[in-house]
């Protein structure tokens, strides 16, 4: 139960209003979590339930309202249950009697996110649904008929759903630019954003991955930095730090000795770091007016001097000398529309799983709307992106050739 949501598979059930969502969502857990009645639309906003799920290992579960929901209350409800779509490693497509167009509709959505799926026939106590599983099984979509009274049919889905989970590469933080026997050190300022008594989780992530390197790690104040350094008897392979404090850092890490930042790591462990870089160039071609939208995972208390409210949107304004716009947005849920932004600058989402971050870049490339992150705007907004971006040389090289273009475009003005 303490497995962070992040490194959760999740798993969704959705279709019809009625079609026994909540009954299979209920039967999974064993417990009557999700409220279950005759009335259609009885679920409107989604349920969460985190558990271990043989044979796929720790899982959210996610019950949603039905998609098929009327009138204006029903099209806040299905939105919420389209915005969980992006969480989904796998999908559940709950059918009572009939197929038609509508799930067809939820098929392609499905497609359209690459989220595999498998189909269960509920209610199967009720009536026989071998007809309906062979016209399922014939448009090529795995399925399984099951009950709620059924134990053994309940397992046979939850089978077929571990079936259909992608264990796709993810890459590491950190363990990938480390060796056994080199020396990393991790920059981690106790400031008052630090959360009380612990790390936050890629600091505690990039520990345990030094130590699966066999690499020794270790962990200083930025203040003791240059003093850590000093001691050190060998130089490290590489320097971590913190984004806030990445311009003390850059000045006390020699030049020949690697350095990034925690929120570039994840930029590559959770999202597309190529794309995230090639979104920072869209800071030179804001107007005045334009929108940029500050994205964060999860719900946080503001600080009085915050990276997101306060310290990015100064840096955006005095580099761009523009009157920009700044919107914010936090939490696990994803603002509806995103076209109107001229910009998305994403915090490092370590709340959230690699696959919903990769979602909200690719909605974001789908409507040409560009998207970096903290840590790469950050050392971008302050002139040392090259710097670390160093330990990634074919992004490096990549960045280095859209800035010549930009060169080459403003010689041409
Ligand atoms: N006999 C039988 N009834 C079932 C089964 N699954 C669900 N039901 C009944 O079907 C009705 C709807 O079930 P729910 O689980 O609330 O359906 P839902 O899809 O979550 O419905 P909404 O939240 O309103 O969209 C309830 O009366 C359930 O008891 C089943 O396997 N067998
Ligand atoms: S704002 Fe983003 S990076 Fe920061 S703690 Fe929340 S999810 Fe993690
Ligand atoms: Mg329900």
């Amino acid at each position: 139960m303490k497995t962070p949501e992040s490194y959760r598979k999740h798993v969704i059930f959705l279709g019809r209003r009625n079609a026994g969502k909540s009954s299979l969502f209920n039967a999974f857990i064993g417990s009557e979590i999700a409220i279950v009645s005759d009335y259609a639309g009885t679920t409107t906003d989604p349920v969460y339930k985190s558990m271990e799920l043989s044979p796929i290992g720790p899982v959210a579960l996610i019950d949603t309202a039905g998609l098929d929901d009327e009138g204006y209350i029903g099209a806040l409800r299905t939105s919420k249950t389209k915005n969980v779509l992006y969480k989904a490693d796998v999908a559940c497509i709950v059918v009572d009697s009939n197929w038609s167009t509508f799930e067809d509709e939820i098929v392609e959505e499905l497609k359209k996110q690459e989220i595999p799926f498998v189909v269960a026939l509920t209610k199967s106590d009720l009536s026989s649904k071998d007809k309906l599983m062979e016209f399922v099984r014939s448009k090529g979509y795995d399925c399984c008929a099951v009950s709620k009274f059924d134990k053994s049919s309940i397992d046979r889905l939850r089978v077929l759903i571990a079936s259909k989970i992608k264990n796709g590469y993810e890459p590491p933080l950190i363990e990938d630019l480390v060796d056994g026997g080199d020396m990393v050190v991790l920059v981690v300022p106790i400031d008052l954003g630090a959360p009380k008594g612990r790390l936050i989780t890629p600091q505690v992530e990039a520990i345990r991955e030094c130590l699966d390197a066999e690499a020794t790690p270790m962990i200083v104040k930025e203040r003791e930095l240059r003093w850590a350094l000093e001691n050190l008897k060998r130089k490290p392979k590489i320097v971590v730090t913190d984004s806030q404090a990445v311009m003390k850092v850059v000045a006390d890490v020699p030049e020949d000795v690697l350095m990034t930042t925690f929120s570039i790591l994840e930029a590559k462990h959770k999202g597309e770091l190529l794309e995230l870089v090639k979104g920072v160039e869209a800071v030179l071609t804001l107007n005045d007016g334009d929108e940029v939208l500050m994205e964060e995972a999860c719900n946080h208390r503001s600080l009085a001097d915050d990276i997101a409210r306060v310290k990015i949107p100064r840096w955006m304004t005095n580099f761009t000398g523009k009157k920009l716009k700044f919107s914010f947005h936090s939490g696990r849920e994803y603002p509806d529309d995103v076209r109107k932004y001229k910009l998305i600058v994403h915090c490092g989402g370590c709340v959230i799983t690699r696959s919903m971050m990769l979602r909200r870049i690719e909605e974001a490339k789908n409507f040409g709307v560009p998207i970096t992150n903290y840590g790469v705007i950050i050392s971008y907004l302050h002139g040392i992106l090259k710097r670390v971006l160093q330990p990634f040389p074919s992004v490096l090289n990549l960045y280095e050739e859209i800035e010549k273009k930009h060169a080459r475009n403003a010689q041409r003005i």
